[in-house]
This record gives C-alpha cells, sequence and structure tokens, in this order.
C-alpha cells in the first residue's frame, strides 16, 4: 500500500483539513505530520494547545493511520525518515515566503521520486471564520500575556521589533522571509519610549504620560497578536508603578522594563552627554519588588534595566545590580551600553551567565549592531530588541519626500519610490 503524508500546522480542525485527509487517502495510507511547537512558531502560528493536544486531536480523524511529528518547517528530515509516495498539501502556497516550503518538498520528493498532490484550499466563508478565531484568540489578553514566556522556552534568542502604531505592529505581525531555507519573522514587538516620543514630537524624557502610551499599546493590540515588552523607563514613583503594572497585565502586556535611573531621564543613548541619575540599589531593588506583589498573574514579567555601562560606572557595580535586582524579584535582566564594540556587553553576559544560568538576558544593539543574534545567544543572551529600526527608517524616507515636493513644485518626481495607491488602498484588510 502506498504512503501519503501531509502536514498540519493548526489546532482547530475544518473542512479544509478535512478535505485534504479525504483527497489524500484516495492514494494511499495517510500518514499526518503535527508541527512541533518550535516549528509551529517559525511559521507565524503559536500553539493554543499543546503538542499532545494537537497529536491527539489529528489521532482522532477519520483516515488518520498515523501521526508522526515534523520538527522543522521544512521537510528534509520527516522525508527522509519516511519516504512517502505522495505529499498533499493545500495549493494555497504557490505565493509568498510559503513557496519556500513547496520548493523544499519538490527537492526532497525529487530525490526518490514521490510525487506532490496539491488539493485546492478550501476557502468557504466557516473556514475563513475558523482562521480568524484562531488569530483573536491569540489576540486576547490571556493568551498574548504569557507568550513571551513561553517563547523563552521555546526559542534560542526571541527577536523584538520597535513599534508605535497600528501599521508598524502590522509589519512586525506580518513580515516573514525566506532565509538560508528557512522561514523569519520577529518574535515580539517593543513600544520604546524613544520612538512612541519621537512619533509624538516629543522628546524622550517621560513626558508622554502613561495614559498615551497606553492608548499606544492599544493601537498595537488592535491588529497583532504578538507579545508586547513595554520601555517603562524609570517606572516613575514606586506608589505610581504598581498601577502601571496592573494595568500593563490587564492589557495583555507580556513585560515591562524600567531602567534603573532617577529623577529627569534622559534617553541611555546620550550617554554621559547629559546629567543623569541612576537610582540606589536600595529604591530600585524596592520598586521592583513592589511591582512583583501588585501583579495578578504569573505571566507578566517585571525585567530591571541596568544603566552602570551607560554611565560609566562599571562593570563591577552593573554586576552589584543585577544580583540585587534578581534578588528583588526581577524577571530579568537588560544590560545597556552605548559603545560600537560589543565587548562590554558580551563580558557581562559571560561572566553573569557563570552562577545564574536561568534569569533571561536582554540586549539593545542600536551602537554595538555589528553583533549578530547567533553570537549574542552563545553568549547567553535570551531577547534582542531592534528598538528604533523602523522609526528611523520612516523619518528619511518620509523628509525626503516631503522636500522633493517642494523642491519639484509636483509629486511626479517621488511618486517612483512610493507605495502605489493600489497598494495602499488595500493594504489593510476589511472584515
Ligand atoms: C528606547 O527604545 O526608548 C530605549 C532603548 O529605551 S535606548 O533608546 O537605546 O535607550
Ligand atoms: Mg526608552
Amino acid at each position: 500500500m502506498k504512503t501519503v503524508y501531509t502536514c498540519f500546522c493548526t489546532d482547530i480542525i475544518h473542512d479544509g483539513h478535512l478535505n485534504i485527509i479525504k483527497q489524500a487517502r484516495k492514494y494511499g495510507r495517510v500518514i499526518v505530520g503535527a508541527l512541533s511547537d518550535a516549528a509551529l512558531i517559525r511559521y507565524n502560528k503559536f500553539p493554543t494547545l499543546s503538542f499532545e493536544e494537537r497529536k491527539k486531536l489529528y489521532e482522532t480523524l477519520d483516515g488518520v493511520e498515523q501521526v508522526v511529528i515534523q520538527d522543522s518547517v521544512m521537510y528534509d528530515d520527516v522525508m527522509e525518515k519516511l519516504h512517502p509516495d505522495y505529499v498533499v498539501h493545500g495549493d494555497n502556497w504557490k505565493e509568498g515566503p510559503e513557496s519556500a516550503i513547496r520548493d523544499n518538498v519538490l527537492k526532497c520528493i525529487e530525490t526518490y521520486g514521490g510525487e506532490l498532490i496539491e488539493v485546492k484550499y478550501t476557502y468557504s466563508p466557516v473556514v475563513k471564520k475558523i482562521d480568524s478565531q484562531l488569530k483573536e484568540k491569540l489576540a486576547m489578553p490571556e493568551y498574548r500575556r504569557k507568550r513571551l514566556r513561553q517563547l523563552l522556552q521555546i526559542r534560542p534568542i526571541v527577536k523584538a521589533i520597535e513599534v508605535h502604531s497600528g501599521i508598524t505592529g502590522l509589519i512586525a505581525e506580518k513580515t516573514v522571509i525566506e532565509h538560508y531555507g528557512e522561514l523569519d519573522q520577529f518574535d515580539a514587538m517593543w513600544i520604546s519610549s524613544l520612538c512612541d516620543s519621537t512619533v509624538k514630537g516629543k522628546p524622550d524624557i517621560e513626558l508622554v504620560d502613561m495614559t498615551s502610551r497606553f492608548r499606544t499599546i492599544d493601537d498595537v493590540t488592535e491588529v497583532t497578536t504578538k507579545p508586547i515588552i513595554f520601555d517603562g523607563d524609570t517606572g516613575g514613583m514606586t506608589e505610581h508603578f504598581v498601577y502601571t503594572v496592573r494595568t500593563l497585565e490587564r492589557m495583555g502586556v507580556s513585560a515591562i522594563i524600567i531602567e534603573d535611573k532617577t529623577g529627569l531621564k534622559k534617553n541611555s543613548l546620550f550617554g554621559t552627554e547629559v546629567t543623569q541619575t541612576q537610582d540606589s540599589i536600595e529604591n530600585f531593588s524596592a520598586k521592583i519588588s513592589a511591582g512583583k506583589m501588585a501583579q495578578l498573574t504569573d505571566d507578566f514579567m517585571i525585567i530591571a534595566r541596568i544603566e552602570s555601562l551607560i554611565l560609566e560606572r562599571g562593570m563591577e557595580d552593573a554586576f552589584k545590580r543585577a544580583y540585587a535586582f534578581v534578588k528583588a524579584g526581577a524577571d530579568g535582566i537588560m544590560i545597556h551600553s552605548r559603545k560600537e564594540d560589543p565587548g562590554e556587553i558580551l563580558e557581562f553576559c559571560d561572566i553573569f551567565r557563570r552562577d545564574n544560568r536561568d534569569t533571561p538576558l536582554v540586549v539593545v544593539p542600536s551602537s554595538f549592531n555589528t553583533i549578530t543574534e547567533e553570537e549574542l545567544a552563545e553568549h547567553g543572551v535570551n531577547l534582542v530588541i531592534y528598538a528604533n529600526q523602523l522609526t528611523r527608517s520612516a523619518f528619511p524616507a518620509m523628509q525626503k519626500t516631503a522636500e522633493d515636493i517642494l523642491r519639484y513644485h509636483r509629486a511626479k518626481e517621488v511618486d517612483d519610490r512610493l507605495m502605489p495607491i493600489k497598494q495602499i488602498i488595500t493594504l489593510i484588510d476589511e472584515l
């Protein structure tokens, strides 16, 4: 009897999947691949059922003889093991980054003479509704909030990109590329105080109030599902910070990062060019502990950001603070630097990791931008934040357009570098 292989990456079975099995059965005994959690999240999906639950769900389906784990979105390993006579897949993967998976399947089956069968994808209103319900579920606070902790368990390094609006949120949510035969995307979003202030035309000095910052989060959460890390600046007064923690938690934010500065906060990338005051270890530890006491779920994370290297107080001071803040309850440590050379960051991470293997380490490589995510992961970094690149890419593009329209007294000369009108009016999906 011939074997037919198909891979599922869903928590809910709908008519589309049943149709795939029905078609597959015509060719032989059906083996379903269940994508592992780690593979699933590479695929712009996030599990709401455990792997075991998904496996059981697929096993109950009529016509499925066996369910096996597929550890990667690419089929090489599973094809090598099973050598199925046929691979069955919906025909909705010919365009976009998913076409890399299709190419991979074609390459695999060619090596032993298998065949790819593409079944017309079912786009019924019910299937569409189930797909969007699954997405909506991921956007709910209780799912979104815990997702950062889950990602830190699954991913070798979690990567977050700065967002400050619905549109930048959509970029973080939907940008997927194919890279060296793998799909890649951002795992999380960073609501930067610098960028949230800059887009409002304000300096980054804790001037944009919390209500406004929450409004930005709301704009982002309305159109996305990925977890949010909030730049909480100094956290403000401890008496206020506890309320901020509660609000963020309720909104489904996964983490707040607060920096150990006090008084008028200036952006860290100014370093010692401006006056900035570091908080005492005692005060800042008390703030962390108060925040931890205030939070209601186990999902939410309070990450302590150490400014000792920024303020040139030395490595010893940074360590003293790191150990004290972890003791005070911090769920992670962010170490910051404005040097172009990542040396001091790596030194901190290496030494910190010698006797602390678990506390997540966070870095923001805006200045030390030559280092790769892989190198950072080798030094024990768990979360990398690209803190301002979307804003910094948009601003010069917009400014150049404005200058050129002034220069030519018309918009024709700038049009070639703009998104076509057809594309902008259809960019945002309607319900
Ligand atoms: C931000 O993005 O607002 C940050 C990171 O706090 S940095 O600008 O590098 O200080
Ligand atoms: Mg900031």
